[in-house]
């Protein structure tokens, strides 16, 4: 999983709070792993870059996007992480199964963030075909993995600002 970053997606670095006091677990899943190892360096590395520390980066690898849900769970119960990033890559095939696996893994991070607490980030290529997905993992359209980073600080600092009591009364 070291090779270089390609394409990052743009995104107002000013706006993004920093990562170095929060914990994070990523799920990569090995289906298509090419495209899912490409999401996995572009968000290890915004992660990094923003402030958060490797060591307190946990990643873990399962057999396909339909496992993510599962093992998000597993690494939450822990406790441990302020966000759960799910990279994966499902790709239109003949049959439908793209949509089940879409659905269930869409459905399951839902799920489990609204129960928790705990922000779960969908970072799933849900491509037609194959260079739609790697347009989207570090080609001409970005790559999503940096997204799902940017999503999972910003989604761990609002939870951390939530937590804490407010400091005025009234309306802002
Ligand atoms: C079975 C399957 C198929 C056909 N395609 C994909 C895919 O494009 N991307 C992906 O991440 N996983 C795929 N899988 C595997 C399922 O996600 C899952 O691992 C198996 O159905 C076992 O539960």
């Amino acid at each position: 999983m070291a090779s270089a970053l390609k394409n990052l997606s743009t995104y107002d670095d000013s706006n993004i709070p920093s990562a170095e006091p929060f914990t994070f677990g990523i799920v990569v899943s090995e289906w298509n792993t090419h495209i899912t190892h490409a999401l996995y360096e572009g968000c290890f590395a915004t992660l990094t870059n923003h402030g958060a520390k490797a060591e307190n980066i946990r990643t873990v690898q399962v057999p396909g996007s339909f496992e993510l849900p599962a093992a998000a769970k597993m690494l939450a119960a822990s406790k441990r992480f302020d966000a759960i990033i799910c990279l994966g890559c499902v790709i239109k095939g003949e049959t439908r199964h793209d949509e089940y696996i879409n659905q269930a893994v869409a459905t399951g991070l839902t799920g489990l963030s609204i129960a928790s607490g705990i922000p779960f980030i969908f970072g799933l290529l849900t491509a037609n075909y194959e260079q739609q997905a790697k347009d989207r993992a570090g080609g001409r359209h970005g790559n999503k993995g940096v997204e799902a980073a940017v999503t999972a600080i910003r989604m761990a600092a609002l939870r951390k600002e939530l937590s804490q009591p407010s400091k005025s009364i009234g309306f802002q």
